[in-house]
């Protein structure tokens, strides 16, 4: 254990450098990371485990940010673990830098998933907590790392965290342990003015561990986490009292801390003042941007202490990998995103039939084939055809992953989120259904997938207005365009930010699987049809002109004959 006072310098560096790059940058948000300063020290100095050598270890605990925002306080944490140069946080918000104002996915620098829009990185750590489930209940006990994740008001307050402390709870996530920065003070007001819930009392009523901390003292956080590591049943949260701004003064040298002016611009425009808060911090208000030898010499000593535990790790995986070398070549392979050979041509669709009917035949053999898939559904699994793989399996329940299905209940924000969890989380290929009308409800978690460029399968099925008796509530009408649009943005890579297939016939669904399935650098949507569709023509094999599909367009019969072009 860490001399506190040392720990107590950590967290003041933090709060220093968070400050001075929203300061430098004239815009971000230094009141947040000041409050948080204190548990991202104790997390990534004392308990976060990750290999120093090799940032894609599949065996690394996670940590998944919710409040982007908070981007300051991470990158500092990330700069004093070496992830980042202070030339680099200098250049926090600027055009090209690698210090944007909300982090993106970087798994490279130890960044997990992007962030920004409040709520949705904390249900991609309850997805990641459900695939390390899964991937327990099929390869051991070497499956032992924690999922953490960082909440704030915002998120607690967005409806996404409703959806993902059901299912957390109910799950029993006890590799999830969440800790929720509670400052009383959000963007534009405090929280009273908007909030009287008891939210401890909400979350235990969803079946959570809750410890309530003051989240700016170091002992109160060691014992929170250490108590949350050894909980059995439960996912935790630990709700942290901190205070916004921590340490900011103004010109006078009274306290400028809890100020809602200081969630979203520089100390000095907030009117605190950034030179008097620098140096109540312990740093030079000339020269702000520096590690102090000692915190230095803090994350040196985790990082030796970080080789230890990794290389005990992976002793304990060698000695399994050799005693079960079958389930060690499936690790490697599931991590790798290999599908296992799949004969697409002998999949026996009925014809003339819906596409979803379809898409439940092709989920039947994949159920049956690619070991390491989860279905997911928004409580439509007979209706949007998942049941096709869910057949051959069953639905996770509270200690028992043996399953390969997830039903989320209807939350089908959730339920994307946490499948674009599950594929961040790795070793696992996640796909999740419901109507396509609700599609929308999925928005925000596909951009942000887009985003990142998460290899999620949707499947959206009632593609059409024919979608029966239900009426223009469950018609798509504008839900196409608005996917196509997104499809065709191209990413940071300069690809389509998606896939999007509407196959044509039961063929094409099968062939549109296949293309999903190997699909690993964007997210895929499947649009499916509820009634029956007639094949197209072919002249000798449907399928192997359904093949075709592949390259984005063909011809299903020459005009010579009469039959337009597809
Ligand atoms: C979905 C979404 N809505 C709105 C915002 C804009 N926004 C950024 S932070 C914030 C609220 C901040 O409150 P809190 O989460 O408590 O952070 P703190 O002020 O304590 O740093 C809002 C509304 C957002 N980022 N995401
Ligand atoms: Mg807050």
């Amino acid at each position: 254990m860490n001399d506190n006072v040392l720990m107590n310098k950590a967290a003041d560096n933090i709060r220093i450098l968070s400050a001075s790059m929203v300061e430098k940058a004239k815009s971000g948000h230094p009141g947040g990371p000041m409050g948080g300063a204190d548990f991202i020290n104790v997390l990534y100095s004392e308990f976060l485990e990750y290999d120093p050598e090799n940032p894609h270890w599949e065996g690394r605990d996670r940590f998944f940010l919710d409040a982007g925002h908070m981007s300051p306080m991470f990158y500092s944490v990330l700069c004093l673990s070496g992830k980042f140069s202070i030339e680099e946080i200098k250049a926090f918000r600027q055009w090209g830098s690698p210090t944007p104002g909300h982090p993106e996915r970087d798994v490279e620098r130890g960044i997990e998933n992007t962030s920004g829009p409040l709520g949705q990185g904390h249900a991609y750590g309850a997805g990641a907590a459900v695939a390390a489930k899964f991937l327990k209940a099929r390869l051991g006990d070497t499956i032992d790392h924690t999922i953490y994740a960082y909440i704030t008001d915002g998120g607690i307050q967005e409806e996404i965290s409703q959806g993902v402390g059901r299912l957390a709870g109910h799950l029993g996530l006890d590799n999830f342990i969440m800790f929720y920065d509670s400052n009383n003070i959000q963007l534009s007001t405090t929280t009273d003015a908007v909030t009287s819930e008891d939210v401890a009392k909400k979350y235990e009523a969803w079946n959570w561990k809750v410890i309530t901390i003051d989240g700016n003292n170091v002992d109160e956080i060691r014992k929170a986490l250490t108590e949350a590591k050894a909980e059995k049943e439960r996912p935790t949260l630990i709700i942290g009292n901190t205070i916004m701004g921590r340490g900011a003064l103004a010109a006078d040298c009274t306290s400028f801390e809890c100020q809602v002016s200081t969630h979203g611009q520089p100390l000095s425009a907030a009117g605190a003042d950034f030179a008097q808060t620098v140096k109540n911090l312990g740093g030079n208000p000339e020269n702000p941007f520096v590690i102090f030898p000692e915190v230095t010499a803090l994350y040196e000593k985790r990082k030796k202490e970080l080789n230890d535990i990794v290389a005990a790790k992976k002793a304990k995986c060698d000695i399994w990998a050799k005693a079960n070398p079958e389930l060690a070549a499936k690790k490697r392979s599931w991590f790798a995103r290999e599908l296992p050979e799949i004969d697409w041509a002998t999949i026996g669709q009925k014809p003339d039939n819906a596409t979803r009917a379809a898409s439940a035949t092709v989920l039947g053999v994949l159920a049956q084939k690619v070991e390491n898939m989860i279905v997911a559904s928004a409580d439509l699994s007979n209706s949007d055809k998942t049941d096709g793989f869910l057949k051959y399996t069953k639905a996770f329940e509270k200690n028992d992953f043996s399953g390969a299905f997830l039903q989320a209940g209807v939350a089908e924000f959730t339920l994307s989120a946490m499948c674009i969890g599950m594929s961040l989380h790795g070793g696992v290929i996640p796909a999740c259904g419901t109507f396509f009308a609700f599609s929308d409800y999925m928005k925000p978690a596909i951009r942000v997938a887009a985003l990142m460029g998460t290899p999620v399968i949707f499947i959206w099925t009632h593609d059409a207005f024919r979608v029966g008796e239900d009426g223009p509530t469950h018609q798509p009408v504008e839900q196409e365009a608005q996917i196509r649009l997104l499809e065709k943005l191209q990413n940071h890579h300069g690809q389509n930010s998606m896939l999007v297939l509407r196959p044509a016939d039961v063929h094409e669904t099968t062939i549109a699987w296949k293309m999903a399935l190997e699909n690993a650098q964007t997210p895929t949507g499947l649009i499916l049809s509820r009634q029956n569709i007639k094949d197209l023509p072919a002249a000798e094999s449907r399928y192997k002109e359904a093949l075709k599909a592949e390259k984005g367009a063909y011809v299903v019969q020459d005009e010579k004959i009469g039959r337009a072009h597809v």
